[in-house]
């Protein structure tokens, strides 16, 4: 075989390009690209290194292969993704696992060989008259333990230009690691095209859209899509395999932000965060005052039995939805100013300017969008009025473009966890900010059960809760009960762990009006900053420590110029009994039945709790304000 991948790459590639993947000195990598080409026959192959020119070469082809068209704005390029190509596919999206491993009823899988027989006919000449684009990236900052390197193949130059814009150049990081290098790889295949606007081209065979992760070879094949969750192979598909590899190596891959919320006299505490998607993730990291590190996908090591984290890519695909000049000033400046920034699935007007739902200024009648030429009141095939643009429609960008980017970014050893946050979307449980009793007490009741309640945006009924642990639930690629096991594992090695809150940024009144404004979780990070430090007091209720009226007082003065009434308070941390009682019934009822190898330990905690709240229930009754404890 190692001869006869080289005898393919070379009548292959060019002499320029056979000599880039020929100075890797890498018989895998050779094998696993010639196999790929063999199998897919695209019409042209081009090799990237780190190089300016390579970089420039991909962003160029997006626009030359009718990926994306160039608007007004230098830099600015919208594309679009087919019109039932916009999200994530969950129910193609499978594991393909061989007789004797298993990882729970949760997840999506399939029998491995039928998967690979399956992916291999779909993939049989997919890229012919293609270009495809062999390119090398690295997950996490390069020279650093928690390098990896990847090995992208991709006939779109748009994903090609994404992970560009997305992550760190790779290609010295396989000649700094030589033969040992122990690399994802990532085969994805457009297919076959038809014309959107502006004739851009998108993928026409959705049918037969396929995600399959071989968790054995570390390799993922993605077909006939071309929407970032599916098509990017460093983003959550290789999440999925970074969580099996980190699970036996004892460190962690979450689904989380990574910023540093910057405390008094200069001082920067960092945290993470997890969130389920459209739950104010980004823009929780985007926070004015604070820096940002990462929005989406963290690793976490003990190192000297400290926790360490890096950011797992470089750039933002972040939900465009909604945002204005008030209440994402910093997103807002990135998105209107020139900058290299791929826009998709928005409105581009008739002027060649980009427009999404919610952008402040006069709304558009006509433009061109996901669905083609599109006029205000145009309804799609099933009579649905279509929207300006999508609910998912999104932006790529470097996060090195902003003025708020943290200075470790890029730093090999990551940056010191002083803090852990989990929030949800939650209308009448929780309290806005909250911290847990410990490590324990705060991965399991904050992080593992996580829940997060559907919109009016997604289908079906509103307000339907979803468990959702960690808010990873959609990228585990190991059994759930394991996965929190490992969590809590971590903790215990720790010399300090760090401090875990949750947050809820959703909570309403008995009328269903919200209680807080968007711009108060400028006060709740303000105050686990000055917790992890401890420099704040606390109450202590049955479900964790909860944050006093001075404090926020006088964080709201200094942070927001606003008085904070003690009414608001008492609105927003009274402790709801019944609420609690019920969630811990319903996460009792589906760690029994749905979590089969959960760890014992989550029922004595969730006990331990139940056991304080009817406690707190026969002394003071159903609603209470913290002046009671
Ligand atoms: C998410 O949905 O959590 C995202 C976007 O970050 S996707 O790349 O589709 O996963
Ligand atoms: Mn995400």
């Amino acid at each position: 075989m190692k001869k006869n991948a080289l005898l393919i790459l070379n009548n292959r590639l060019t002499q320029k390009d056979y000599q880039k993947i020929i100075r890797l000195d890498n018989p895998s990598i050779n094998a696993f690209i010639a196999t790929s080409i063999e199998t897919c026959n695209p019409q042209n192959i081009f090799v990237a290194t780190n190089s300016p020119e390579d970089i420039f070469y991909t962003r160029e082809a997006a626009v030359r292969n009718h990926e994306e068209k160039a608007l007004t704005m230098k830099g600015h390029t919208i594309h679009f993704d087919g019109y039932h190509d916009q999200a994530r596919d969950k129910i193609n999206t499978k594991f393909l696992l061989s007789k004797d491993t298993t990882l729970g009823p949760e997840l999506n899988t399939m029998g491995r060989n039928k998967g690979l027989r399956e992916i291999h006919q779909i993939m049989t000449n997919i890229m012919v008259g293609h270009e495809l684009f062999i390119k090398f990236y690295c997950l996490g900052p390069t020279n650093s333990p928690f390098s990896i390197p990847c090995i992208q193949l991709t006939d779109s130059a748009y994903v090609a230009h994404s992970e560009d814009l997305l992550y760190r150049q790779g290609y010295q990081e396989f000649l700094r690691q030589g033969r040992s290098v122990h690399f994802f790889k990532f085969v994805h295949s457009q297919g076959e095209l038809e014309k959107a606007g502006f004739d851009l081209l998108v993928s026409k065979n959705i049918e037969k859209r396929r995600v399959y992760i071989d968790l054995q070879e570390e390799i993922i094949y993605s077909m006939n899509t071309q929407y970032g969750g599916n098509s990017l192979g460093l983003k959550k598909l290789a999440m999925r395999l970074a969580i099996n590899r980190c699970s036996d190596e004892n460190w962690l891959v979450e689904h989380m932000l990574l910023m540093g919320v910057h405390g008094p006299h200069g001082r920067i505490s960092y945290f993470t965060g997890a969130f389920p998607s459209m739950c104010g993730k980004t823009s929780t990291a985007m926070m004015n005052g604070e820096t940002i590190i990462g929005d989406d996908i963290t690793y976490l090591r003990n190192i000297n039995r400290k926790v360490r984290a890096v950011n797992a890519e470089s750039g933002i695909f972040g939900i465009i939805e909604g945002i204005n000049d008030s209440n994402d000033p910093l997103q807002w400046d990135a998105l209107t100013h020139p900058t290299e920034l791929i826009f998709s699935n928005i409105l581009v007007t008739e002027d060649n300017t980009a427009y999404w739902n919610g952008k402040p200024g006069v709304c558009p009648e006509t433009g061109v969008n996901h669905s083609g030429k599109w006029f205000k009141g145009a309804l799609d095939t099933n009579g649905k009025e279509i929207p300006i643009s999508h609910k998912n429609a999104r932006f790529t960008f470097r996060l090195d473009i902003l003025p708020n980017v943290d200075p470790l970014l890029h730093d090999p050893n990551g940056a010191e966890v002083h803090g852990i946050i989990y929030g949800g979307r939650d209308s009448d449980t929780s309290v806005p900010v909250e911290e847990s009793f410990d490590w324990v007490h705060g991965i399991i009741t904050k992080g593992a059960c996580l829940e997060s309640e559907t919109t009016a945006a997604t289908l079906g009924k509103e307000g339907v809760r979803v468990f959702n642990p960690m808010s990873n639930i959609d990228f585990l690629s190991i059994p759930i009960g394991r996965y929190i096991q490992n969590n809590l594992d971590f903790g215990e090695k720790l010399q300090r762990s760090p401090r875990i809150f949750s947050v809820n940024y959703f909570l309403k009144d008995k009328n269903g009006s919200w209680l807080n404004e968007k711009n108060d979780k400028a006060i709740w990070l303000k105050w686990m900053e000055l917790r992890v430090n401890n420099e704040a007091d606390v109450i202590r209720t049955p479900t964790g420590y909860i944050p006093t009226y001075k404090d926020l007082k006088k964080l709201y003065i200094q942070v927001l110029h606003k008085h904070y009434s003690q009414k608001d308070y008492n609105k927003q941390f009274m402790i709801r009994i019944n609420e609690n009682l019920t969630k811990i019934t319903r996460m009792r009822n589906i760690f029994l039945t749905r979590i089969l190898d959960a760890p014992s330990i989550v029922f004595t905690v969730l006990d331990e709790q139940e056991k304080r709240l009817k406690g707190a229930q026969r002394t003071f009754g159903e609603y209470i304000t913290p002046d009671y404890f």
